[in-house]
């Protein structure tokens, strides 16, 4: 909104003199560059397993994965991001399809990466020759210019997620990528971040070495799901019902300078209070169904699905059958806490839940 002056022939002259100047009056512009709170133009959107499912497998079957393209990656675009590969403004949330004896070359860039593993096993990621294996529910960490391919020891397609927080490096022109010499990596260990770093309580005199690997590499499924079990009724939040961040074993920070990757139960017949954040998520849904309602419209998703909650956006979910579901999500936290930005604000109006718009 501009500032209410009388346009006089001398004013507007001004305007276009600054303007062929390549400048710009604050006073014009003032309540667009600075908002009473974020609006971000993402929008809430979900993705169903029954529609990108097909697509991976048409892929897989149409497009080899070649030095080149690199990868067979299909992301998901938010609708309200026109032209820009994101899923919010800071996440790159996508479906990777590989086949078994695929190899997806060995490359490494700045963009900081997760995995999360939906189907298959027997797939591996290398991160700096340690050789991963991965399985349903692992979660998978590359990060910032770590090399990494990945190859298919098993018999049927695998298919993961991924996470980047490549919008956000982009925005900050900090894009590097250097391909490696080889198709792959020669591995220097097998699963053995997981070994050294994967009980995290307790701390290897050796990781004060220096070391190959960055630090624990794969957050294996049978651990994350003894932790989510073991919580019980009394451990429940408001917001996420029983929630768990997964951690650097070392720091008991977020797993990624950029990214922060959460799992959370949400229980038979539980509906969490509403809050929004100045975080921007998107969420798997790994088990179950129910629906969340983000900013008034409600979504309803079941196993395999995905789902955005842009910045600032007021979410709340809902498990309305009889077994637990299973949320994991990947959220850009911690670039807003690095930064003393970080806000999150609960629903006061009401029971503390949304109206739904339908
Ligand atoms: C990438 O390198 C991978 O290594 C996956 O598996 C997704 C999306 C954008 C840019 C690079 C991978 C990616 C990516």
């Amino acid at each position: 909104m501009a500032v209410e002056l009388e346009l006089t022939e001398e004013l507007r002259k001004l305007y276009a003199d600054v303007d062929a100047k390549h400048m710009a009056p604050l006073w014009n512009v003032t309540a667009q560059l600075l908002p009473r709170e974020p609006a971000s133009k993402a929008i809430p959107w979900l993705w169903r397993r029954d529609d990108y499912w097909p697509l991976c497998q048409r892929a897989g079957e149409l497009v080899p994965i070649e030095r080149g393209g690199e990868r067979r990656v299909l992301a998901f675009i938010n609708p309200g991001l026109e032209g820009k590969y994101a899923t919010t403004h800071t996440i790159w949330a996508a479906v990777q399809y590989l086949q078994p004896g695929e190899i997806a070359p060995a490359h490494r860039h700045t963009p900081n990466a997760i995995r999360f593993i939906i189907e298959g096993s027997r797939a591996f990621t290398t991160v700096n020759g340690d050789k991963c294996f991965m399985e349903r529910g692992d979660l998978v960490l590359t990060p910032a210019w770590t090399w990494h391919d990945h190859g298919h020891e098993g018999s049927e397609p695998m298919i993961w997620m991924d996470g980047l927080d490549l919008p956000l490096v982009g925005d900050l022109e900090g894009v590097f990528f250097e391909p490696f010499k080889g198709d792959r990596q020669p591995p220097l260990g097998i699963n053995a971040s997981e070994r050294r770093h994967g009980l995290g309580q307790l701390r290897p005199a050796i990781s004060a070495a220096p070391e190959a690997y960055p630090g624990l590499l794969n957050y294996k499924w049978s651990q994350t799901a003894t932790r989510l079990q073991t919580l019980g009724d009394e451990d429940a939040t408001p917001y996420d019902d029983i929630a768990l961040e997964y951690v650097n074993p070392h720091t008991g920070g977020p797993v990624l300078p950029t990214l922060a990757c959460w799992i959370q139960r949400i229980r038979p017949g539980i509906h969490t209070r509403a809050r929004r954040q100045v975080a921007s998520k998107v969420y798997h849904v790994f088990e179950g169904e129910g629906w969340s309602v983000i900013n008034g419209r409600r979504f309803n998703w079941k196993q395999g699905d995905f789902f955005c909650v842009p910045t600032w956006s007021w979410h709340e979910h809902a498990n309305t059958s009889s077994h637990d579901a299973v949320l994991f999500s990947v959220q850009d936290t911690p670039v807003f806490q690095a930064f003393g930005l970080y806000r999150e604000e609960a629903l006061q109006s009401g029971d503390g839940r949304q109206i739904t718009a339908r």
